[in-house]
């Protein structure tokens, strides 16, 4: 059967990503006999007109969208990424018999509302190889669901059942050219239970990693033919308390693979001896999810570690040369002026390191935070959470907190209030050739005494 995937995606900030999910779906249907071609939007300028055109040329059976992002978080300059979805899919049923099918990460989190707002036929919450492989048998006997069916019961993959994405030299092409990483996935799930996260809800809480060989194939294919000159992990954490990314930084070691690659860490269990293997394998920077800045609001948002263990972490990595980049979220639970002026300060003496602050934690739906929110009048029961709301403690002035960071951290070229600061500028980099994190660009030589933690 003729199917047409679709990546809706049109973010580009930090930069524009290769759409895996869809890629890794494609090797599910495909290995079913189904023949299956992409449309990659951001790649195609975002033309309906091309669309259509490939509609016409390619006359699919049935068309999957995959839809990454609601919004861009960032509640002081907000972008939304729905409409083009919506517009997608009223231009497909104008133009096509196909049946439309939605998945991906922003889908996953808003099912029901989003097949409502974008008139689709079917939906596929959350890992979509097995239940996208089953709508596509189903159909091909003749036997399609009911309309609106929402299909979610979702067997989670784990080893080689977990498939190597088919990445598209095209729409890879495209995104390497505009300067991003490659990225693939190593593994799924994630067991910890910060207050606000959705990734335990899209992936679910059992770690479930992908057969070594495979995840370091993946590595040498995109480097050796699609020449990536980095990749990224996209885990939800790397550097898991289990030690499944061990297996697969020997693979890397015993393959003396020296590709660049960066990934999200989390600040705890990193040791002297990981840092010089991951060093060894090509570590090139580390992502890491901090997210707050004091033990109170760690605690608050229910995070597995402790200020300190954010600090020996930037040192770890700093003593090695790694570039680091922290991610912090002020106002969330237990954020009080005092808690924020400390974090403030916190921020200041990390060194050798850039910081993106956000303000407020955007309050996604079947989250702790959720809970808490309605719970302490920050949002009502009933608000669908498909606008954006977010989350900032009724225990500080959120204006006040705003003005803070903002006066704390206006001078500071490496800490970015608002997060974006640098977006336009760093665009530009890439656009002249530069690829990969572009925040690497803008942290400070290491000093020649290691901050003391
Ligand atoms: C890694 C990651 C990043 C990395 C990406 C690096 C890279 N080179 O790819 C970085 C740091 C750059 C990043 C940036 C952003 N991210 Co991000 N990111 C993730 C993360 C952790 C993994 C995404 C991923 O690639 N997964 C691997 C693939 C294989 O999984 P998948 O896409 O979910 O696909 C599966 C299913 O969804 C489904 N599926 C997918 N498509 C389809 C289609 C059909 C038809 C079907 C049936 C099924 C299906 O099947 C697939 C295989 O099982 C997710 C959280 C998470 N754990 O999912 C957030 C997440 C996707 N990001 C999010 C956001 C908001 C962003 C940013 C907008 C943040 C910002 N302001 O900068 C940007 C946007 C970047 C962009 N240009 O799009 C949100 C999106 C939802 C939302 N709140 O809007 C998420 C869900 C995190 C969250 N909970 O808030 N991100
Ligand atoms: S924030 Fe990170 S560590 Fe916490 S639950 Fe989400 S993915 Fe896991």
């Amino acid at each position: 059967m003729r199917v047409l995937l679709i990546s809706s995606n049109v973010a580009q900030t930090p930069y524009p990503v290769y759409p895996l999910g869809m890629s890794m779906i494609a090797t599910a249907a495909r290995a079913d006999g189904h023949q299956v071609e992409f449309f990659d939007f951001l790649q195609n300028a975002m033309s309906l007109t091309a669309l259509r055109q490939r509609l016409i040329e390619f006359e699919p059976a049935v068309v999957g969208i995959s839809i990454r992002n609601i919004d861009n978080v960032n509640m002081l300059h907000e972008e939304r990424y729905l409409d083009a979805v919506t517009e997608i899919v009223e231009s497909i049923h104008r133009s096509s018999p196909a049946k439309v099918i939605l998945g991906g990460t922003a889908f996953s989190i808003f099912p029901d509302l989003i097949m409502r707002t974008t008139g689709a036929d079917y939906g596929v919450v959350g890992e979509g190889e097995e239940l996208f492989r089953q709508f596509l048998a189903k159909v091909e006997g003749g036997h399609w669901p009911p309309p609106g069916t929402v299909f979610s019961d979702r067997p989670r993959l784990r080893g080689q059942a977990i498939p190597a994405a088919a990445y598209d030299p095209h729409i890879l092409g495209h995104y390497l050219r505009e300067g991003s990483v490659a990225s693939l996935q190593s593994k799924r799930g994630c067991p910890h239970r910060c207050v606000y996260c959705s990734y335990p809800v899209l992936e679910g809480r059992e770690i479930r990693s992908r057969d070594p060989q495979q995840v370091v194939d993946d590595i040498e294919t995109l480097a050796r033919e699609h020449r990536a000159e980095s990749v990224f992990f996209t885990d939800s954490v790397f550097n898991d308390d289990q030690g499944e990314h061990m297996p697969v930084l020997e693979e890397m070691k015993r393959r003396g693979l020296r590709v660049p690659w960066s990934a999200f860490f989390k600040p705890s269990g990193i040791t002297p001896d990981k840092v010089e293997l991951m060093k060894e394998v090509g570590l090139r920077s580390v992502e890491m999810g901090s997210d707050a800045a004091t033990d109170e609001t760690l605690r608050g948002q229910r995070k597995s570690f402790v200020w300190n263990d954010v600090l020996k972490a930037n040192r770890q990595f700093m003593e090695a040369g790694i570039p680091t980049a922290h991610y912090f979220m002020f106002g969330g639970p237990g954020e009080t002026a005092e808690t924020a002026k400390a974090g403030i300060d916190h921020l200041l003496q990390l060194q050798c390191t850039v910081s993106f602050v956000f303000l407020g934690i955007r309050i996604l739906p079947a989250t702790e935070l959720h809970r808490l929110a309605v719970e302490q009048g920050v949002v009502s029961a009933d608000h669908d959470l498909l606008e954006p709301v977010y989350y900032i403690s009724p225990t500080v002035d959120r204006d006040w907190l705003q003005s803070a960071l903002e006066q704390a951290f206006a001078k500071h070229r490496r800490i970015m209030f608002p997060p974006d600061r640098f977006d336009r500028h760093l665009r530009m980099l890439h656009k002249m050739g530069y690829a990969g994190a572009l925040w690497e660009m803008l942290r400070p030589t290491p000093a020649a005494k290691p901050h003391s933690g």
